[in-house]
């Protein structure tokens, strides 16, 4: 993994890794803001309180009586691709891997509220994980929607790829909330609270928020036209070859993922000559909402030379990436064409 921080790990997936549609769990992204919690099975008791006809205090056997639904949901980090933009932000400088593919499972956000008599017309579900808050940064909390907390993908996954979510994803329980930026996938989830509004905390305002007009880029932010981040845009990157490789004359494969957050991806267009001629690359056989595909196309260089190579996406709302990513002063959504340098050499 790529090491941007140790205490807590934020860690990156390495190129090498993009090569599998379930990314294993040892091999997934890893961010958190605050000091790791270690939650002990025993002890770990979920409140589910607010507006709700009854308070719950749930333990794991609890949630895993209810029943328990699968969602294959890409995860990434608000973040993912901010080390592209220029001019330069602060802020871990991710490049392709903060940004992984798992098969969640566990019960629906909707039917832990129901057992709880939750007052379904209430705005905002507040989610609170059990990691605290340290010096200068506060307490991890999200609120979601109540629109897109109840619905059927939402998650209060238990399982990540067939086993219990490990501790450093969220143990015991985490939100799954597909299609959305890795910030409202909260994990450790020790509380849920039904809400008449938004929680006010750092990590909602102004915190993870994104510009509703675009700025020249450098632009100081502009408070009152944040928004909160939702759905994910349209996006692909190239994960083989790596920038610049030198690899010998002959046949290679380049390949990568896309995703486009709760549309599909229809389409992934490859340019080995810096976009002047665009090839239709192949792509994994599921096509589902939430997921990303991974896409490849083989390839012979006719020559030696140095080649740059981009990619291109098309979502099923007929987005198509943008050539440039729009600039924003926290470096949220990088979503521009991916683009890779690549020397080929006379093979000795
Ligand atoms: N409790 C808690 N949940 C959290 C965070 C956190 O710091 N604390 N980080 C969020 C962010 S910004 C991201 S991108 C994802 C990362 O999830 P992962 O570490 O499982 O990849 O978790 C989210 N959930
Ligand atoms: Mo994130």
């Amino acid at each position: 993994m790529v090491l941007h921080n140790d205490r807590p790990e934020d860690l990156e997936m390495p190129n090498a890794y993009f090569d599998q549609w379930i990314t294993p769990n040892d091999k997934f992204f890893v961010r958190q803001h605050l000091p790791r919690p270690e939650v002990k099975a025993d002890a770990f008791r979920l409140a589910v309180n607010g507006l709700v006809a009854k308070q719950l205090d749930l333990k794991i056997e609890d949630l895993r009586k209810l029943p328990q639904h699968k969602i294959a949901a890409t995860l990434e980090c608000t973040g993912n691709g901010r080390g592209f933009f220029r001019p330069r932000l602060p802020g871990i400088q991710w490049l392709r891997g903060a940004i992984g593919n798992a098969e969640w499972s566990g019960p629906r956000v909707s039917e832990i509220l129901k057992l709880a008599g939750a007052k379904m017309d209430a705005a905002f579900l507040e989610s609170d994980g059990a990691d605290v808050g340290v010096a200068k940064t506060p307490d991890f909390i999200r609120s979601l929607p109540m629109k897109k907390a109840l619905d059927p993908g939402t998650l209060l996954a238990l399982d990540m790829n067939g086993e219990p979510i490990p501790q450093i994803h969220g143990f015991p329980a985490r939100l799954i909330v597909p299609g959305w930026d890795g910030t409202s996938w909260v994990k450790w989830v020790i509380r849920l609270t039904v809400a008449a509004d938004a929680n006010k905390g750092f990590f909602m305002n102004p915190g993870y928020r994104y510009p509703k007009f675009a700025r020249p880029p450098g632009s100081p932010p502009v408070p009152a036209e944040l928004e909160v981040i939702e759905g994910m845009r349209v996006k692909s990157a190239i994960t083989k070859p790596s920038e610049d490789d030198k690899v010998g004359l002959g046949p290679l494969t380049i390949g990568g993922y896309a995703w486009a957050g709760e549309q599909k991806i229809m389409r992934v267009e490859v340019s080995v000559d810096g976009g002047a001629k665009w090839k239709d690359a192949g792509l994994t056989p599921q096509n589902l909402n939430y997921a990303w595909r991974l896409w490849k196309l083989n390839w012979t260089p006719p020559h030696p030379g140095y080649y740059t190579i981009l990619s291109r996406a098309t979502d099923s709302a007929g987005n198509v990436q943008p050539l440039v990513a729009e600039w924003n002063p926290s470096g949220y959504l990088y979503n521009a064409i991916d683009r890779v340098g690549i020397t080929v050499e006379k093979s000795a």
